[in-house]
């Protein structure tokens, strides 16, 4: 299988400045390694060219609409990513799209699903469910799935949201901090949700068994989102809204090894993206290594 990597270097969607760095960090990791090693045949695609928030207009970080910071800025940029990704897909090659604040999703799910129905699974400690309306930040990170669903102010925003994407058909995994308002959008939605307590009661690879029967149940592919705050902070300190309480170093692997041995006997992965990756937080890059490492446990790389 060929994969092909696309750096999308977006800061405008969360309020801690440095996870621009995130791609070069995850490729500094060796990625691309990794992936050779898992077996698959990675190609580098670069990055999309975000400018600099500062080179921007100053009055940009002002919501545009309802509450969220540079929404236009994350239009243009997803509109690009979203591009790359449907002719990544129309090239028979693999987009695994590197973060980058977590409002990158909008763009690759809505490239992903343009030709295909979608499924998600949701790797994250949040729920990135918040409407411009319902977000106590206004960071349009918090977002992400809001968008694609079409919810609140995304409803006539075509950019961002993507009909192919249904609600039934996303599985979050690892869930821990979730905003008051946003909760109820989660409670009356049809999205499954495993928490960390189901972590704890039903064990990792049967919580993500189940998350993969919900993201192929009458889906063309899924979608695999990975935060990088789904893991422990101690684990992965390089992230922007760290919350304690999260996955073990094991426990990803094994989640990202029953996600890979389900797509090894049915191809069921359709696009990727491992966000949130920030090398200023981070201490000696250890969280983009574990991104890279992730990436080739995905794709293959077993112990033995
Ligand atoms: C918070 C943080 N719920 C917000 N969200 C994050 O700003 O809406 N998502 N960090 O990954
Ligand atoms: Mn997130
Ligand atoms: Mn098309
Ligand atoms: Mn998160």
């Amino acid at each position: 299988q060929s994969i092909r990597i696309i750096g999308a270097p977006m800061d405008y969607g969360a309020d801690r400045r440095g996870v621009d760095m995130g791609p070069s960090a995850i490729r500094y990791a060796g990625l691309a390694d990794g992936l050779s090693r898992a077996g698959v045949d990675p190609t580098d695609s670069g990055d999309l060219s975000i400018p600099r928030a500062e080179e921007r207009d100053p009055d940009a970080k002002q919501p545009s609409r309802g509450n969220a910071k540079f929404l236009r800025e994350v239009e243009d940029v997803c509109t690009r990513l979203a591009d790359r990704v449907e002719q990544t897909l129309a090239d028979g090659e693999f987009p695994l799209v590197l973060g980058g604040d977590h409002s990158v999703a909008i763009g690759s799910m809505q490239g992903s699903s343009r030709d295909a129905d979608l499924g998600a699974i949701w790797f994250d400690a949040h729920a990135d469910l918040n409407t411009p309306e319902t977000s106590p930040s206004g960071n349009v990170h918090g977002m992400p799935l809001a968008a694609t669903l079409g919810r609140g102010t995304f409803e006539d925003q075509a950019w961002a949201t993507a009909p192919r994407v249904r609600e039934g058909s996303i599985a979050y995994v690892g869930l821990r901090s979730i905003d008051d308002r946003e909760r109820k959008l989660l409670r009356d939605s049809e999205m499954t949700a495993f928490t960390m307590a189901d972590i704890d009661e039903q064990g990792m690879t049967s919580v993500v068994e189940t998350a993969l029967d919900v993201a192929t149940t009458d889906t063309d592919g899924v979608h695999v989102s990975l935060d990088l705050d789904w893991l422990d902070p101690k684990t992965a300190p390089g992230v922007g809204t760290p919350v304690r309480g999260g996955v073990t170093y094991r426990e990803a692997h094994a989640a990202l090894e029953t996600v890979s041995r389900r797509h090894e006997s049915g191809g069921i992965l359709r696009s990727m993206d491992v966000v949130e990756v920030n090398p200023i937080l981070d201490e000696g890059n250890e969280t983009a290594t574990l991104a890279a490492e992730l990436a080739a446990s995905t794709f293959g790389k077993r112990i033995l």
